[in-house]
């Protein structure tokens, strides 16, 4: 059986949606993983299949209830130990380690809220991971359910060629990547780069080293502090205290 994503939500039309098109349409088609959206609301209670109450405490908008959330989890539940996923500005940040090891499982289900949330219980009773991809307030879950699955899906087995898996190491090595420029050689009054067209491999790349270093550390100052505490580590290790 291909990766596969089952994801709750409300709005199952919004699946694949952008990722039927290019790569990840084409892998979609030829199988190399599969997408079920499946509707929330039939698990809905009353003749209204209402699936949010107001939330306790008061204050505004609705939450969804955890026992129709636990019916629909129960109702997709798989054998395979994928995780489950809760997308919430409340998660803890999204990273390409989680990517990395969602992409080498057997897939996953992705739990989609709108309203104000999920109530708490149902997401501790069934272990569920709570994520965010970032720090800004989306309508719902479900566009940064499209990111995640986007994220993954390039990584499966063959869905990407493998000059271009080349670009998920040179990232996940901490530093953001160096500029590119293709023709002509002068646009608008600015050159490219002479070294990118010396033909001289070893400066090449050691100007799209420091090109990499200078980025992350002028606009991720985050990254770059990481970057330098694990060379520090992995040069310690490696017996060259410095
Ligand atoms: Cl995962 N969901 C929602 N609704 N908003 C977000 C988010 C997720 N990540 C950042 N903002």
């Amino acid at each position: 059986m291909s990766w596969t994503a089952t994801i709750l939500t409300l709005f199952p039309d919004m699946f694949p949606g952008p990722l039927g098109q290019s790569l990840a349409g084409k892998a979609l088609d030829a199988g190399s993983w599969h997408c079920d959206a499946r509707d929330l609301r039939p698990f809905g209670l009353g003749r209204h299949n209402t699936v949010d109450d107001t939330p306790c405490g008061g204050g505004a908008g609705m939450v969804m209830r955890p026992d129709v959330v636990d019916a629909a989890l129960a109702a997709v539940s798989r054998d395979d130990g994928a995780p489950c996923v809760y997308l919430t500005p409340r998660g803890r940040p999204l990273t390409q380690a989680d990517i990395r090891r969602y992409a080498t499982g057997p897939g996953v289900t992705l739990l989609c809220g709108r309203y104000e949330g999920v109530d708490e219980r149902v997401l501790e009773a069934r272990a569920i991971e709570q994520v965010s991809i970032g720090d800004y307030v989306l309508s719902g879950g479900e566009t940064a359910a499209l990111v995640l699955l986007d994220a993954c899906v390039r990584l499966l087995p063959g869905v990407m060629g493998s000059a271009e898996s080349g670009v998920e190491e040179s990232f996940s090595d901490g530093l953001l990547e160096y500029p590119h420029y293709t023709r002509p050689a002068e646009w608008d009054g600015r050159a490219v780069p002479d070294v990118l067209l010396s033909g001289n491999h070893a400066a090449i790349s050691r100007w799209r080293r420091e090109q990499s270093e200078r980025v992350t550390r002028e606009r991720r100052p985050d990254l770059w502090a990481a970057h330098l505490s694990n060379t520090t580590r992995s040069s310690v290790q490696e017996g060259h205290p410095i």
